[in-house]
């Protein structure tokens, strides 16, 4: 690890830190040969898709694209090290369970499955079919197939997901919960109903068209490097690049481009941001709402759009004439000069696209905030044209491929209908558990027997203990992984782990090598073959273990799985017997990039019940955790906390201990605070302090509280009374029942907390 200290960075994003980054990353895992050799297959057109992000590849280029934090993913898939069953069988798992999230990846990649042993409490080495027939005769003996639970994290491949979902379905359940769920399930909600199609309407062809490019709550140098390339190109050709964010955030300021010789060499950089408005969190959907209310105002309307393509205009506008300015500018934490002059900002532009991440989607209101991208979008005919357009920025580099391919817990009846036809069996109708449902329903003792496609459903989910509480309570706990987690140590009564193939490595089945395909952020699937030798010789691929799975489980299938998992070819015909869209996918994905799926809203065609875009009228949401909190506590300082990730980890994956671009070493455990706010606290900078999560529902009067110790005060530029802390270790604080409202994704982003003073040893350890 590296010297624990707090200080300011001042470089651009990327540059040669990230070359230096990668260096260490690659050596750590003892991959400095190999991982190169890796690293130029990652996103050509015969390699494989980096499993990093869910941003495009700029028409997978035939020369290589640098990426830190792609390099991280691939470092860590490439490990030199081995979690064989010796390794993890030398610990009992009480003794695991004391060890860092860091220091279970750290053992490398599993190699063989293993079975929990309760009379030694360790895992040891079994067989798959030992395996495969434990799940069955798990499954087999729930009374009722919904007792099921089937978790998916979004690296499956398209085909993967398929069958997953086929197997379980036939099994008998809608029970679906997946990382999305707890993602951008609330871009889908707001999008589908609005535009007719629940994903992003741009391509990257358009971001080489926009004049003005809206960045909301994304933090793109550490999440989506990639994306700095596209808006750093922008910024070059004199688009306007404007930025919100509570956080000032290096990569959205200046960047170098570690492709860019010169920029290199001379230690220059480019400037990201023309504009950046330090909103409160959580203020987004006034800030929104304001900026609406101005291009009203300006009447600045492309009134020609609105009336040919909208419903909804004109209850639209009367609602917002009526809105004062005042909660607007409380709520956002600007003022309302700039709020207009973010607007002035998007009428000055003839294109503008907004993007988005998890600072806009995981709060209350985030249905209705993305709603109100919508309406700013919508007022001047900035969708389905070039240039202009609706940018979820997507996590997972297959997130939205496994929903497209059925992983939901709402399917759509005609997609069941075909489903059922194509494969000859009556699909389940019901629908099934999201994310915080499954955990509902195994508190509840409803939820048996949990299976998870991949992810880290023990760290990743909200309520850490509530959670681990609802595992414990299974049967059964499956997990299909590539690397040793907390999921693994948090089991039911028994417990498999399945270790499966990486992206990066060669899947060869009985007709040969296979590839598997994805889908980007903005709709592009593409084939991905890996090139290293497998991690272990005991793998299975995810598309062979689901089959086995199947085939031991699904007694009167007629689905001939293990023909199907040995030539991926076959399992592409069935999707595209199923999904219209995929009509000829075997043959689209041999042209290099592969093939865009039909976008409707991007062609001015609205699938929604009216048959036109709808504007949606949201008024100011007055039912937030935090003002319920504080009002019932007067007495003490109630914050904002907003949960995020450093530069060192995916997700719950920690590559590391630093977070470079806010200047963070050796630590994880802090948290950011306005200067003023520590004073007022009467503390200071390098204190350690605990945090308390305080949540009561509308109409209850108990105020739960939830409790994570010892965390680091930095002095940080961020809006007085908002705090920001890294997941996982700030999950303990999330509350299960607050959720966002339509779409159920976790309040993550938006936590009612107060500070204390950590007393006792650990803090003079840790410090
Ligand atoms: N290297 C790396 N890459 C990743 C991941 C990773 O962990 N590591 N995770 C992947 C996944 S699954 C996802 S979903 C994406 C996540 O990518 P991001 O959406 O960038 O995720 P976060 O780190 O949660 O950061 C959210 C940003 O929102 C800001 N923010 C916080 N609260 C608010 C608010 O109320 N309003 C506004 N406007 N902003 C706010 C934060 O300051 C931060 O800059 O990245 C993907 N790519
Ligand atoms: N407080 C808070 N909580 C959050 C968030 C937040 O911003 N704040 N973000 C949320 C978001 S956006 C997301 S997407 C979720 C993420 O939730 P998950 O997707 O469940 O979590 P990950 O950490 O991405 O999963 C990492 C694990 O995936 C496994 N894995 C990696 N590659 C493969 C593979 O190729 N195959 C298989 N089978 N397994 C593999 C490895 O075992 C690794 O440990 O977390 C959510 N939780
Ligand atoms: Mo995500």
């Amino acid at each position: 690890m590296s010297e624990k200290k707090i200080a300011l960075y001042d470089g651009p994003a990327g540059g040669w830190g990230a070359l230096k980054s990668v260096a260490h990353h690659l050596h750590e895992q003892g991959v400095a040969v190999k991982g190169a050799k890796t690293l130029l297959h990652a996103n050509q057109t015969d390699g494989f898709d980096c499993p990093g992000c869910a941003w495009p590849d700029r028409d997978h280029r035939s020369t290589f694209e640098f990426c830190e934090n792609g390099a991280k993913a691939v470092a860590a898939e490439a490990t030199a090290r081995r979690a064989t069953p010796e390794v993890i069988g030398a610990k009992t798992l009480k003794e695991w369970a004391e060890a860092s999230d860091y220091e279970l990846e750290a053992t490398g990649r599993l190699t063989e499955p293993m079975v929990y042993d309760a009379q030694t409490d360790r895992y040891q080495r079994t067989t798959w079919d030992a395996a495969f027939a434990l799940i069955a005769r798990e499954l087999q003996a729930l009374p009722d197939p919904n007792q099921a639970i089937f978790y998916t994290s979004g690296r499956t491949s398209n085909e993967a997901a398929f069958l997953y979902q086929l197997f379980v379905r036939e099994y008998g359940t809608n029970n679906f919960p997946d990382c999305s769920n707890m993602c951008h399930e609330p871009s889908g909600s707001a999008l589908k109903p609005t535009i007719g199609v629940g994903k992003g309407t741009v391509t990257l062809a358009d971001f080489e068209q926009a004049d003005c490019i809206l960045v909301f709550g994304q933090n793109p140098g550490t999440n989506h490097p990639r994306m700095l390339g596209e808006l750093r190109a922008a910024r070059k050709r004199g688009a306007r690049i404007v930025s919100f964010n509570p956080l000032r955030e290096r990569g959205l300021e200046r960047f170098a481009d570690p492709q860019n010789a010169l920029e290199m060499a001379t230690l220059g950089d480019s400037p990201i941001s023309s504009h950046y408005f330090q909103l409160k969190v959580g203020g987004d959907f006034a800030l929104l709402k304001g900026m609406c209310k101005r291009v009203v105002e300006r009447d600045a309307l492309d009134r020609d759009f609105i009336a040919q393509h909208t419903a909804g205009f004109d209850g639209f506008i009367a609602e917002l004439r009526e809105q004062p300015w005042e909660p607007l500018v409380e709520a956002s934490g600007l003022t309302r000069e700039q709020i207009e002059q973010a607007a002035d900002l998007y009428i000055a532009a003839e294109r503008s696209i907004v993007c988005w991440g998890m600072g806009i989607t995981q709060h209350r209101h985030s249905v209705a905030t993305i709603q109100m991208i919508v309406n700013l979008l919508l007022l001047r005919g900035n969708l389905g044209r070039p240039g202009a357009g609706a940018c979820p920025v997507r996590g997972h580099s297959n997130v939205q491929g496994d929903r497209t391919m059925g992983i939901y817990e709402k399917p759509a009846s005609a997609f069941l209908d075909k489903l059922g036809e194509v494969f000859g069996f009556e699909p389940p109708r019901e629908h099934g558990y999201d994310t915080v449902g499954a955990i509902q329903a195994m508190l509840d003792g409803k939820g048996k027997v949990f299976v998870a496609m991949g992810g880290n459903f023990a760290a990743a989910t909200p309520d850490t203990a509530a959670t681990w509480r609802a595992l414990r309570r299974c049967e059964l706990t499956v997990h299909i992984t590539t690397k040793f987690n907390r999921s693994h140590v948090v089991h039911g009564r028994q417990a498999l782990v399945l270790p499966v193939l990486g992206r990066t490595e060669i899947d060869m089945q009985a007709t040969g090598p296979q590839g598997v395909t994805v889908e980007d952020s903005m709709s592009m699937v593409h084939l991905s073959a890996g090139m290293n030798a497998p991690a272990s010789e005991h793998l299975l691929s995810e598309p062979m273990l689901v089959a086995r799975m199947a085939a031991a489980t699904l007694e009167h299938s007629r689905t001939p799985w293990l023909a199907l998992a040995g030539d991926y070819a076959a399992i592409r015909d069935k999707i595209a017997a199923v999904l219209p869209d995929f009509a000829g996918f075997n043959d689209k994905i041999k042209a290099p990039g592969g093939f865009r799926l039909r976008n409707t809203a991007s062609e001015r065609e609205w699938v929604t019940a009216s048959g036109r875009a709808q504007f949606s009228t949201h008024a100011m949401p007055t039912d937030l955790a935090v003002a319920r909190v504080a009002d019932r506590h007067r007495d003490v300082r109630v914050f904002t906390l907003t949960t995020l990730r450093s530069h060192d980890q995916y997700n719950t994956t920690i590559y590391g201990h630093d977070d470079r671009y806010r200047g963070v070493y050796g630590h994880r455990r802090v948290v950011f605070i306005h200067a003023d706010d520590i004073k007022d606290l009467g503390l200071k900078a390098g204190d350690w302090v605990d945090i308390t999560s305080l949540y009561c529902a509308d109409d209850v009067a108990d105020v739960q509280q939830r409790r994570a110790e010892r965390f680091l005060l930095v002095a940080y530029d961020i809006p007085r009374g908002c705090l920001a802390s890294y997941y996982p270790e700030t999950n303990p604080l999330v509350p299960l029942e607050s959720f966002s409202l339509v779409a159920r994704t976790p309040t993550s982003k938006s936590i009612p907390v107060v500070l204390s003073p950590h007393a006792g040893p650990a803090a003079a350890d840790a410090a």
